[in-house]
């Protein structure tokens, strides 16, 4: 397989979702330049995704997956025994897809892809952090009050997702402090192996400015 990813983009969700079934090793990962759309070879990332967004994950069968919440159950469905993702068929699973769907919708796309996009008016950027942000924290620190992870089933890639939420929350100017749940939460998720090495690795690509 073959991510192509930006360091700390939502993509982080499915590095960690490779490192959590052992996948790491054997998959290719591609950075891409937001800025400019280019890969490192100065080829054109539209080429490969006409979206020109991350994640993009090239199979084993040289087809082109794309969106998150899709990519992250197709991982997780690699290895079963990881239990990443609830088994097909049963209410779990579509649990697994609500919580997918909110955290794609309302935290990664109304208020942190808002924010992040240089062009959005400084009004609505404004009104994502006042508003919208409040809203639906206050929405998820309800549901992880009651439990340790997104699923009452257990930790899942929906926990990936929202780790990348909860990175970028600080560097959008999105405050958490009004719920320390959240804190403890992100540092459960980071005491996983797996997150602290997709995030330490991301971390150091990020900084580095490539
Ligand atoms: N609908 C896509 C959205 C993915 C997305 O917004 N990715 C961001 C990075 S977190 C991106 O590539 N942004 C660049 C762009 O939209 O041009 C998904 O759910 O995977």
């Amino acid at each position: 397989m073959e991510l192509y990813f930006v360091p700390l983009a939502c993509s982080l969700a499915t590095r960690i979702a490779l490192y959590e079934i052992g996948a790491g090793e054997a998959t290719r990962f591609h950075q891409v330049k937001l800025s400019t759309k280019l890969l490192p070879d100065g080829s054109d990332y539209y080429a490969v995704n006409p979206k020109g967004q991350v994640p993009a994950l090239r199979l084993d069968d040289g087809s082109l997956l794309t969106e998150g919440a899709a990519v992250l159950q197709y991982v997780a469905d690699l290895k079963p025994t990881a239990k990443l993702a609830p088994p097909a068929g049963t209410a779990d699973r579509y649990k697994l897809q609500s919580a997918l769907n909110f955290i794609a919708t309302e935290l990664h796309k109304l208020i942190l892809a808002q924010i992040l996009d240089p062009t959005t008016p400084q009004e609505a950027k404004q009104h994502a952090r006042e508003v919208f942000a409040p809203m639906k924290l206050a929405l998820l620190a309800r549901e992880l009050e009651a439990r340790d992870y997104m699923l009452e089933s257990g930790y899942s890639v929906a926990d990936a997702y929202v780790f990348f939420v909860l990175t970028l929350c600080p560097i959008a100017g999105v405050d958490l402090a009004p719920w320390p749940v959240l804190k403890t939460y992100y540092e459960r998720l980071m005491a996983r192996p797996a997150v602290a090495r997709a995030f330490g690795e991301e971390l150091a690509l990020a900084r580095a400015g490539v």
